[in-house]
């Protein structure tokens, strides 16, 4: 075998590791962010570290096309490097191996370093580079196999031993190179819309409020330190969903499609949504698999179009009992159509949380919103169809795993403070948290110690009935082992059931409790 030919295969060796290793960064960076992409996170230094100079000469040459052009350039540049290392594998292992060490760790380094990264956003380039460099050890390792098989070969004249390990260098190289194109170009697919959602995200204004939600009453945040915040920010409110990727959609492409069992059919586009007048709400959502003393809650400032006058304006027939709301990823949820078309509940088409455009994992452009039930039938996130049917026709996603038709909140109450399993002095502790039941609202909280007798605790001024709502009371604690419950009661009457019920079918039963020692 000639140099040249050596030269060619490792070089190409070289190329189909560094693809095998983009591709498999690429992958990762899915799950973790779609800017820990090295290719991303590379290119945005390169475009923070380059001189004005060039930028500007990239702007005049490519317009805006100029990313796509730096995107070139770094891969055409790594396709050399890479080229390079498969030569320097065969000839002076392990140099191949050091030199995606090095283009790894300056990978590393540049998702690292991002404004608003994280210590994880490494781990694309990271994992990346160590399945390149363990693809080039392998292929270079069978290179070397076919090299000296071809010189025996051409020593004793046995040509069959020199096809199988050429066969065995191809088909490695070859599924190689196929495997990472497949999974390389689909992540970075993907990837890319993430990031395009995102931008189309950040460049839209809402609108004010027509309705803006009522002032949050004075008193309505307890000083407590350790009790929930009234208001849970964007960035600390749950996520739950079904979701492995989270859609990403052009608000520009999005529309809500409202069919079924109604008279006028119609589909409405987010800038006409945006152009109705808009309510704005504070609304907490509840997740039904919440257990009790669970965190699956949050409660934010809602803004959105009444999803009554949707349906107002689709005329549904008479017998439809159900919208069946569907997400652009498939997801289901089953809500009664009389919910919804009452006017005195808030039931929202919200397209903005807490003062911004939803964020992509809250269902960013338009998701539900429906005060006093549980999520999984209500809240749908990136919708994009309101089907009008029955129960007795159409089931919704959860329905045919094990969960309830119907999901009303239930009314519950969480101890935040004390924390469990602490010792603390003994004294004056405040015991803390937070009670809800959505729509009806909650009428009083009760604490008890030991089992003993059950004691007001104090409630804050309530948002409305459609928040959960703070309450405290002091305890005189005497030293010793203890047990603190909490019960809500309801302004319907109904007093939270110390009875246990898993999460499963409709919702968690029970007294949150807490045990520690007073000293
Ligand atoms: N598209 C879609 N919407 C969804 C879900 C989902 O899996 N997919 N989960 C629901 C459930 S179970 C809950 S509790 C809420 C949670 O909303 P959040 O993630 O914004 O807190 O979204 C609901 N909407
Ligand atoms: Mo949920």
């Amino acid at each position: 075998m000639t140099l040249k030919t050596k030269l060619f295969w490792s070089a190409l060796a070289g190329v189909a590791s560094a693809a095998a290793g983009l591709a498999i960064a690429e992958a990762i960076a899915l799950v973790i962010a779609p800017a820990s992409s090295p290719l991303i996170a590379v290119g945005s230094l390169v475009i923070d570290l380059a001189p004005t100079w060039a930028k500007d000469f990239a702007i005049a040459a490519f317009g805006t096309n100029d990313k796509i052009f730096l995107l070139t350039l770094i891969v055409v540049l790594l396709t050399a490097l890479a080229a390079g290392a498969g030569a320097l594998q065969l000839f002076t292992a392990p140099w191949g191996l050091v030199t995606f060490g090095v283009i790894g760790g300056i990978a590393t380094i540049a998702a690292t370093t991002r404004e608003q990264s994280l210590a994880s956003w490494a781990i694309p380039s990271v994992v990346g580079m160590l399945g390149a460099a363990l693809m080039l050890y392998r292929i270079v390792t069978k290179l070397g196999v076919w090299t000296a098989t071809a010189q025996t070969v051409a020593a004793k004249g046995d040509q069959r031993a020199s096809g199988v390990s050429r066969r065995d260098f191809f088909v490695y190289i070859a599924s190689t190179a196929v495997g990472a194109a497949v999974i390389g170009i689909g992540a970075r697919t993907v990837n890319a819309t993430t990031i395009a959602a995102a931008a189309v995200r950040k460049a839209i204004k809402l609108p004010a409020p027509a309705l803006a939600a009522p002032a949050i009453p004075d008193g309505a945040a307890l000083d407590v330190p350790g009790i929930t915040p009234l208001i849970t920010p964007n960035a600390d409110f749950y996520r739950i969903d079904t979701a492995l990727q989270v859609p990403s959609i052009d608000a520009s492409d999005w529309s809500l499609r409202v069919t079924g069992m109604v008279e006028e059919p119609f589909e409405i586009t987010f800038d006409e949504l945006l152009a109705l007048p808009l309510t704005e709400r504070n609304i907490t959502l509840m997740c039904v698999s919440n257990e009790i003393g669970g965190d699956l809650t949050g409660n934010a400032t809602w803004l959105g179009y009444p999803l009554h006058k949707i349906l107002e304006r689709a005329k549904p027939q008479s017998g439809a009992n159900m919208v069946l709301s569907r997400s652009i990823d498939g997801f289901t949820a089953g809500t009664p159509l009389d919910v919804l078309q009452e006017t005195d509940r808030d039931c929202l088409l919200a397209v903005g949380m807490n003062g911004e455009p939803l964020p992509l994992e809250h269902g960013f452009p338009v998701r539900m919103v429906v005060p006093g039930l549980y999520g999984y039938v209500s809240a749908t996130k990136w919708v994009v169809e309101l089907e009008l049917t029955t129960y007795e026709r159409s089931r919704a996603y959860w329905t045919d795993r094990g969960w309830s038709a119907k999901g009303p909140v239930k009314t519950c109450s969480r101890i935040d403070v004390p924390t469990a399993r602490q010792t603390l002095d003994s004294g004056t502790i405040v015991i803390a948290g937070i009670a809800w039941a959505q729509h009806t609202g909650i009428e009083a909280v009760e604490v008890r110690i030991d089992g003993g007798e059950w004691m007001p605790a104090r409630l804050a001024a309530p948002i409305s009935d459609d928040t959960w709502v703070q309450w405290a009371l002091d305890w005189d604690a005497s030293s010793g082992a203890h047990v603190i419950e909490a019960r809500a009661t309801d302004k319907d009457g109904t007093v939270q059931s110390g009875q246990f019920a898993p999460v499963a079918p409709n919702g968690a039963e029970g007294w949150d409790s807490v045990r520690l020692d007073v000293a």
